[in-house]
């Protein structure tokens, strides 16, 4: 009754932000993601007939917050009437700050649960489960280049392009390590009920996911950078002009936009990406990473640097 997994989170180039079906959490648009190596989460799942209620455990700290969520999440791969669990959560990068690590906790979990609970389960079937928790955690299934496609019913995700085919590097500049004030899910609706810019994005997505597929099946970086970073700053100027306002960035965050700009200005290819936090991942050719790494480490209000490449998909630990 217990199960282990293992999960990246990803860091989207063409971004997720909307819903069309709040209740089963499928998302208004497609996107394209890169799954990352060096970071993870480790999720370990115990179902036990005598434990009274689940309990959650992040980084050997009882966690209270995450917990209904992650329960939901159970139930839905093992069944309501299933087990309460024993939850053991470990990641080795901020969380909850902008870093995808909803993304990487639901995949693990959901494969996690799964296991403990004695079903193997298809690469889709885990896309799909694992995207009810958290949309972008559908992609965390995968390795290297994913993308998510709205299928009439639901989603359908692909690797597009395997990381060892196109070995790009990123590099995260954190710029404040405490949780966001407003999460991604209730960000995203009050976008989507507000912001006069939601329509026109939902509209223009499949025009940029149409660029950037061609740019990655080439391997075009420049025309990549161009299309990642209008489709970034496309999805944080409707969480501007929501109301309230989303802003997730802090003025470091602004500086590294510009530390980024002044590198290509130098001919150094690379380009910048922000979620929904003040964190900025700068996506490098991986010849280029000492540059961006000392040009971002030099940045005003940059605390940390965390340097990965690309990752595969979630897997059960143990598994090759
Ligand atoms: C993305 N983000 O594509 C976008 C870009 C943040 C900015 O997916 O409500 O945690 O759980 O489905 O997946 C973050 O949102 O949202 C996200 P829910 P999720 O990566």
């Amino acid at each position: 009754m217990q199960g282990t997994a293992i999960a990246q989170p990803n860091i989207a180039l063409i971004k997720y932000w909307g819903k069309r079906d709040v209740e089963r959490n499928l998302p208004a648009v497609g996107s394209i993601s890169i799954t990352l190596r060096e970071l993870f989460t480790r999720m370990q799942v115990e179902f036990d007939k005598s434990l009274g209620t689940d309990t959650l455990l992040v980084n050997d700290t009882p966690d209270e917050k995450m917990l209904p969520r992650l329960a939901n999440c159970l139930d839905r791969v093992a069944g309501a009437d299933r087990p309460r669990a024993r939850i053991v959560s470990t990641c080795n990068f901020p969380i909850a700050a902008g870093l995808a690590s909803s993304a990487s906790a639901f995949a693990a979990v959901t494969l996690a649960a799964a296991e403990a609970a004695g079903q193997s389960l298809t690469v889709d079937q885990l896309a799909t489960l694992a995207g009810r928790a958290s949309g972008s955690a559908a992609r965390s299934a995968f390795g290297g280049f994913v993308e998510l496609q709205n299928v009439d019913d639901g989603i359908r995700c692909r690797t597009i392009k395997e990381a060892d085919d196109w070995p790009l590097s990123v590099v995260v500049a954190i710029t404040e390590k405490g949780p966001k004030a407003v999460g991604s899910t209730e960000a995203m609706e009050i976008c989507r009920q507000t912001s006069p810019f939601y329509s026109n994005w939902v509209e223009q997505q499949e025009l940029d996911l149409d660029v950037a597929r061609a740019a990655i099946a080439s391997r075009d970086f420049e025309k990549l950078a161009v299309i990642a970073e209008h489709n970034c700053l496309k999805m944080h100027s409707i969480m501007w002009a929501s109301r309230p306002p989303m802003v997730y960035w802090n003025a470091a965050t602004m500086r590294c936009l510009q530390t980024v700009r002044q590198l290509q200005g130098q001919g150094i290819g690379v380009f910048f990406t922000i979620d929904a936090g003040p964190q900025v991942k700068a996506v490098c050719l991986p010849e280029q990473v000492g540059d961006v790494e000392a040009a971002l480490r030099a940045t005003d209000g940059v605390t940390d640097i965390m340097t990965t490449g690309l990752g595969e998909g979630a897997r059960l630990e143990g598994d090759a």
